[in-house]
């Protein structure tokens, strides 16, 4: 089977990641997640942007993807533009959170993404990535259904 190919797709403000509250978020920074999914058994399109329609854009323009990892963000609790992305393009994908978001305030217990992802990691942290390429790995040998 040749190499399969996942996108990782981060939301605003996690380029600050590791540099301010690292008590919240952790002390990993974005660029050691992308270093440690770049050892990983898949070839890794790592991509984080401030701006929703950078997103939106990079979702349509997925080529031969087998796979979405995405931290949506704070566009997690708002955008119903990034849901109808991926629904357009039809790719698998697992929504990641670092933090449990149904620990935090109200409104980020709403997310515009859950009901559509295969599945959703939320409180783990930066491992949270790891765990969802394994998962990722499960599903593509093992399709459920
Ligand atoms: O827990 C998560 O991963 C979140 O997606 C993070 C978002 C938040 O809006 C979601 O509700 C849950 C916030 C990302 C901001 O990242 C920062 C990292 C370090 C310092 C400041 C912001």
């Amino acid at each position: 089977m040749s190499k399969k190919k996942i996108l990782v797709l981060n939301g605003p403000n996690l380029n600050m990641l590791g540099k301010r509250e690292p008590i919240l978020y952790g002390s990993t920074t974005l660029t050691d997640i992308e270093k440690q999914m770049q050892q990983e058994w898949a070839i890794i399109d790592f991509f984080q942007t401030n701006s929703e329609a950078n997103l939106i854009e990079k979702i349509h323009t997925a080529d031969n993807v087998d796979f979405i990892i995405i931290n949506p963000a704070a566009w997690t609790h708002t955008s119903v533009a990034i849901r109808d992305a991926l629904l357009s393009v039809n790719i698998p994908f697992i929504e990641v959170h670092l933090t449990n978001i149904f620990t935090r305030e109200s409104f980020r217990h709403k997310s515009y993404l859950s009901d559509i992802a295969l599945a959703v990691i939320s409180g783990f942290g930066a491992y949270g990535y790891t765990a969802a390429m394994n998962a990722a790995k499960h599903y593509i040998e093992q399709p459920i259904i």
